[in-house]
Formats: C-alpha cells, sequence, structure tokens
C-alpha cells in the first residue's frame, strides 16, 4: 500500500515513521505529499513524467483531498481561491539552497499560465510572465557548490489578474543581489551564466561587435572554472533567450554593458612608486580600456583617471527593481510567488550569506506566525477547545539581527558611518560584548567566557545559531559589502560615457546632482525592502511550498536519511503535523458552508430562515456524520478529517447532477 499522501493521518506519528513515509514515498517517485494544505516537495535531482499537459488537467479543478499530491494541486487551489473567493493569494517556497524551490515556482507559474482562459492579449501576458524567467536566472544565477542554478538574488512574482481570473500583467520585485561574485568566486563555482552564455552562444559577428574573444580563460573573471557544466548547455541557453519587451537597439545595449564588465576584470592597475615617494597606479591593459571605452562611448583618459585616482566617497544601491510598470484595472486580484535564496552554509560564509540567511529566517517566522499560531489563535478566537502544541519560535533569532537598537545590522551600519578609520575589528569587539550571553549568538570571545572551546571557530568570526543551523560569519568584508561605496570619480567617468544605459544606471555620476547625504547601507536597505515584502505576504493568504534537498551530491533519486532528517527537523514538520492532527483540516465561514451544501438536507433546502449556524448544525446532523468529526466555532464551522470533507464533496456532486436532471425534465415538461 502506498503511504499516506497527508502526514495528517499518519499513525503512529513519530519523527521516523514520517521520514520513513516520504522515503517510501521518493522512493516510488511521489515527491509530493501533503500536511493538510502544506506542499512538501523532495527534489527528484531526475526529470519526471508528471508535468505533462495531462497532468494539468487532471488537477484542473480537481478537489484538493481527491487527487494524488502535486505541486499542481496547490496551484489550482490558490488560482481558485484568488478567482472565486476573491481572496489574494502568496506562495512561499522554502527550503535549503538546491532543494528545488526556483523549480518550483516555475511549475506554478506554468500551471497558472495553462489553466487560465486564452486570448492573444491574455497569451502576450501569459509569455511575458514565462519569458522573464530565463533572462533573469541568466543574470542573476550561478553555479555554486550546493546548486548548480542556484539563484543568487530573491525573486518576488506578483502576478495581477482581473475578476474573471484573467492576468493582466506582473510585477517582478528583485532583492539583493550578490555583485561580489562578478569579480570573486571560490574554486567549483562559477561566475553568472550569462558571462559563458555570451562568449558560447553569440554568432562571431555579435562577439566581434562587442569586442570579445570565445574562449573563457581569456578572461580573469571567468578563469577559475573550466566553462562547461554537465546537463547545461550554455550556448543553446543563449539563443534561446528572448529577452521580452525589449527592442534590438536595448538588447545590444544590454549586451555591450555586459561585455565592458568582463573586460574591466581584465584592466589590471599597476602600481608605481614615483620620484615624491608616492604610489601611483597605472593601467597595465591599454587596448581592453581602448575597447571598453569605444564600446561606451568615452575618452580613455578620463576612465583612466576615474579608475586610478579616488577623491570623493559615494554609495549606492538599488535594492527593489520594479521590471514592469503594473496595469492599473478595476478589482485587481494578486497572486504573488516568492522564490528566494534558499538557506546557505558554506565553508567560508561572508556578509552574503548573512543576508541570505537572515531573508530565510524571516520567512521561517512568517511560516510561524501564520500556520502555527495563527491556527491556535483562530481556535481560541472561535471558543474550541485546543490543547496548546509547543513550536521554537525563531524571533530570537531575528531579533537578534534586525533590532533597530541594538541588533547586528543596526551595529554594523554604526561602523559603517563612524568617522574615521572604522574596521571590523571594533565591529566584532561590540557584537561580542552585546551578545556576550545570548543563546543564538557565539565567538572565540564569548566562548572564552563561557568556558567552551570549539576550534573551528576561527578569531575574526562570529556564529549564529539559526534555527536551520549553525553557521559561521567571517566579518572581514562586512563593512565594505555594508558600505557598498563607489568612488564618485567613476560614477562620473559612467555617466559622462555617450552610452545612454549605462548613464542611466549611474545617475549620481551627473554632477549637478551631488548629494551630501549618504544613501543607505545596503544591509538598512534590505532589511527595509524584507519588512515591506513580509507586510505583503501577511496582507494575503499564504500557500506554502517546503523544499526538501534529498542529497548533497545532486544525484537522481538518491535520499540521505540522516540528510532529510534535519531538514524535518529545522522545518518543524512534526510540529506542524501536530497542530493540524490536533486541529481540523477544514474550516469555513458558516453561510458560505450553508450556502455551499445546503441542498443535503431537505430542512435546509432550498431555504433556511434561522441563523447559518443553526442551520448549519441541522444540516450535519441529517448528514450523521460522527460527533467527533465537527466542531462548531463562533463563526464557523471545523471539519476534523479530510475524507470527511471528500464525503461531504461527493455527496453534493451527486445531489447537484440529481437536481440537474430534475431540473431538465421539469423544462421538458413545459414545452
Ligand atoms: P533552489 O532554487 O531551491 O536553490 P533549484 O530549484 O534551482 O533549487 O533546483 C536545483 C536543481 O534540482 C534543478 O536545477 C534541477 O536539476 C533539480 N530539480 C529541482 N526540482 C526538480 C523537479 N521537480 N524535478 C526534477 N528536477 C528538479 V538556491 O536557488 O541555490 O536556494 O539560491
Ligand atoms: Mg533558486
Amino acid at each position: 500500500m502506498l503511504p499516506v499522501g497527508d502526514l495528517v493521518l499518519l499513525d503512529p506519528l513519530t519523527e521516523e515513521s514520517l521520514l520513513q513515509t516520504l522515503q517510501e514515498r521518493f522512493r516510488r517517485s511521489n515527491i509530493y505529499t501533503y500536511i493538510g494544505n502544506v506542499v512538501i516537495s523532495v527534489n527528484p535531482y531526475r526529470s519526471l513524467p508528471i508535468y505533462t499537459p495531462e497532468t494539468v488537467q487532471e488537477y484542473r479543478n480537481c478537489n484538493f483531498f481527491a487527487v494524488k499530491p502535486h505541486i499542481y494541486a496547490i496551484a489550482d487551489d490558490a488560482y481558485r481561491s484568488l478567482r472565486d473567493r476573491d481572496r489574494d493569494q502568496c506562495i512561499l517556497i522554502t527550503g535549503e539552497s538546491g532543494a528545488g524551490k526556483t523549480e518550483a515556482s516555475k511549475l506554478v507559474m506554468s500551471y497558472v499560465a495553462a489553466v487560465c482562459s486564452k486570448g492573444e492579449e491574455v497569451d502576450k501576458v501569459k509569455e511575458q510572465l514565462l519569458q522573464s524567467n530565463p533572462v533573469l536566472e541568466a543574470f542573476g544565477n550561478a553555479k555554486t557548490i550546493r546548486n548548480d542554478n542556484s539563484s543568487r538574488f530573491g525573486k518576488y512574482m506578483d502576478v495581477e489578474f482581473d475578476f474573471k481570473g484573467e492576468p493582466l500583467g506582473g510585477v517582478i520585485s528583485n532583492y539583493l543581489l550578490e555583485k561580489s561574485r562578478i569579480v570573486r568566486h571560490v574554486k567549483g563555482e562559477r561566475n553568472f551564466h550569462i558571462f559563458y552564455q555570451l562568449l558560447a552562444g553569440g554568432s562571431a559577428q555579435l562577439l566581434q561587435q562587442l569586442k570579445l574573444r570565445q574562449d573563457c580563460r581569456h578572461y580573469g573573471y571567468l578563469n577559475r572554472e573550466s566553462s562547461g557544466l554537465p546537463g547545461m548547455d550554455d550556448a543553446a541557453n543563449f539563443r534561446a533567450m528572448q529577452v521580452i519587451g525589449f527592442s534590438p537597439a536595448e538588447v545590444t545595449a544590454l549586451l555591450e554593458v555586459t561585455a565592458v564588465v568582463l573586460k574591466l576584470g581584465n584592466v589590471q592597475l599597476s602600481s608605481s612608486y614615483q620620484a615624491s615617494g608616492m604610489e601611483a597606479s597605472s593601467i597595465a591593459e591599454p587596448q581592453e580600456l581602448q575597447e571598453i571605452c569605444e564600446l561606451i562611448g568615452l575618452d580613455p583618459a578620463v576612465l583612466e583617471r576615474a579608475l586610478c585616482s579616488r577623491t570623493v566617497k559615494a554609495r549606492n544601491e538599488m535594492v527593489l527593481t520594479t521590471l514592469s510598470v503594473p496595469q492599473p484595472g478595476k478589482q485587481r486580484k494578486v497572486m504573488g510567488v516568492l522564490d528566494i535564496y534558499g538557506f546557505e552554509i558554506f565553508q567560508d560564509n561572508g556578509f552574503e550569506q548573512f543576508i541570505i540567511n537572515y531573508c530565510n529566517e524571516k520567512l521561517q517566522q512568517i511560516f510561524i506566525l501564520m500556520t502555527l499560531k495563527e491556527e491556535q489563535e483562530e481556535y481560541v478566537r472561535e471558543g474550541i477547545q485546543w490543547t496548546p502544541v509547543e513550536f521554537f519560535d525563531n524571533s530570537i533569532i531575528c531579533n537578534l539581527i534586525e533590532n533597530s537598537k541594538c541588533g547586528i545590522l543596526a551595529m554594523l551600519d554604526e561602523e559603517c558611518l563612524r568617522p574615521g578609520v572604522v574596521n571590523e575589528d571594533t565591529f566584532l569587539t561590540k557584537l561580542n560584548q552585546l551578545f556576550a550571553t545570548h543563546k543564538h549568538y557565539e565567538s572565540k570571545e564569548t566562548q572564552n567566557a563561557r568556558r567552551v572551546m570549539d576550534a573551528t571557530l576561527p578569531s575574526q568570526c562570529f556564529r549564529i545559531h539559526h534555527y536551520a543551523g549553525k553557521v559561521t560569519y567571517n566579518v572581514t568584508g562586512f563593512i565594505e559589502k555594508n558600505n557598498d561605496l563607489l568612488f564618485r570619480d567613476l560614477s562620473q567617468a559612467m555617466w559622462a560615457s555617450r552610452h545612454e544605459l549605462l548613464r542611466s544606471l549611474f545617475p549620481e555620476g551627473d554632477p549637478q546632482k551631488v548629494s551630501l547625504k549618504l544613501p543607505p547601507t545596503a544591509g538598512f536597505q534590505f532589511k527595509a525592502s524584507v519588512a515591506t515584502l513580509m507586510k505583503n505576504l501577511y496582507s494575503k493568504n499564504p500557500n506554502y511550498i517546503r523544499c526538501i534537498k534529498p542529497n548533497e551530491t545532486k544525484t537522481g533519486m538518491l535520499f540521505t536519511p540522516e540528510l532529510v532528517l534535519a531538514q524535518i527537523r529545522y522545518l518543524g514538520l512534526m510540529e506542524n503535523v501536530r497542530v493540524r492532527r490536533a486541529g481540523y483540516a477544514f474550516r469555513q465561514l458558516y453561510d458560505s458552508f450553508l450556502q455551499r451544501y445546503k441542498m443535503l438536507s431537505p430542512r435546509t433546502w432550498p431555504h433556511w430562515t434561522g441563523s447559518h449556524r443553526e442551520g448549519t448544525k441541522v444540516l450535519l446532523e441529517d448528514l450523521a456524520f460522527p460527533p467527533e468529526e465537527l466542531a462548531f466555532g463562533h463563526t464557523k464551522i471545523f471539519i476534523r478529517s479530510p475524507r470527511t470533507l471528500f464525503d461531504l464533496e461527493r455527496r453534493r456532486q451527486e445531489r447537484v447532477a440529481e437536481l440537474a436532471t430534475l431540473i431538465q425534465k421539469t423544462f421538458r415538461g413545459w414545452r
């Protein structure tokens, strides 16, 4: 017999039985499993024949509980709630790096595109929504040790629908791209896909126009890793990429800037000592510099001066970019899909991992808040008997990072804004003092004080006990990356070029617009945009996809129990099941419930004149469900198991068919 598809039905419920169920289902290629309406997805690392147009049809308008667990079922449920019940939806996809979040987000999008209606205008919108992915991935994804196609930015896409459920357009927000990858990445990883794609897939004519050589090894930014990746055809990906909504001239401009970035990596500065004893820099690759300047229409002397000297400091960073403007329209409904970078632990973790893991911590918090807390609070609100379930609340960790007075980010900002020489040592010392006794903070110094020593924790590091594991962060580079300063000479040089796109990227280079105000730091902006995102998500009806990575080697159909168990623990799946079991799988407001099922009892059909609550009671009495299956709240009816609900739905369908026949007969009688 196939192990249960909904872990709520698991008996007995233990960590082992939960793990075994996932493993056994995985072995049979059933990678999806529910906990109520939460979908757990275990990455198969192999293409499965479960995403065909036939499968889409199978899940269209399906009864959530009547078909095999599938990501399409949750997509369908969310889409229908949006269209028929008028509730904005969001789909939150979580899981560690390589667990399958981006793939899941694409499956959701393609499902929604497949089931909403057709038409010339609508098809154009759909096309654009789907086509934006390859472009965003080319510029924002890269191979890491954990994932060959790792998202190095967070993405939140709001898709807007009209009252009929037809897509009107979308807004994509991007969160903090890991820019430092351009100049540095560890061995075994790659730079962003676009560089390799451009060199491998660009025609000889295009490369010549961009003044590029085809050989990756020629470029300092690319030569750490041979360009080829198994299972990824850079050349084909480049040719297949259709840059939507841009004119050919704009595409050319974009590729010119891409080429310039690549070529800048080859511009070496060589230093020499002048007679005055001062150190001076000059360009060691005049040819490369010359070509860059030809591409962007700039006097090489200007660029050389900007690269070799510095005068004023300035900061600039766009955290949130809107790629397309939403179409205004009445009665818009929104479905948001969130796909961020997953929790990461590397050998060396820096500012980027700190930001990425903070973002994951916030998502975990929203999951806890919305599923566990909300669930419990609803019972209390509805006056239903409830035994509290213990769960780990990670707000203590979120607070450690984001508290606006004394969180790690605030301390970092303080260091960044301090005049004079600042360095990471003073930053770390401050953290050590502030968090000397914090349960989730550790460093060499606090270890000394607590008399626990761990040889793996070097002195320039601090360690955070995240919900998903302990991560040791090296503070080197924190200040520079948080400041994210760009020397004004450089932005002014870029602004002086005759390349329109490039100029638009450096508006602060306009000498007319010199501002003395320091722009906010990268960390501050990230925190602010995450807070906005959280608020946005709270206002919507959440749907969860929780992705699990089954092995460390990206191997097809390999399931490493210890690894999965760790994820079961930190994702809080046991608590999730317990809450669901202690509670009720389904709930609905009395009026909508009665409206839907009143034809099932002669006492409520066709009209019920009493209160909705009374009507629901009478109706369910007549249907003779076991009393422990039901609970009557103040405003809602609660149904314990999915089976009861399924039974109810089946009876309704039969009755609807009966009534339809009856009506037909009556009409015939009239004629
Ligand atoms: P991620 O988004 O969660 O990691 P991806 O969605 O990029 O992870 O998945 C990693 C790889 O796993 C993909 O490139 C596929 O090869 C494979 N994979 C994932 N889901 C499926 C599926 N449903 N069927 C078949 N193969 C799959 V990161 O972006 O690193 O956090 O920052
Ligand atoms: Mg991803």
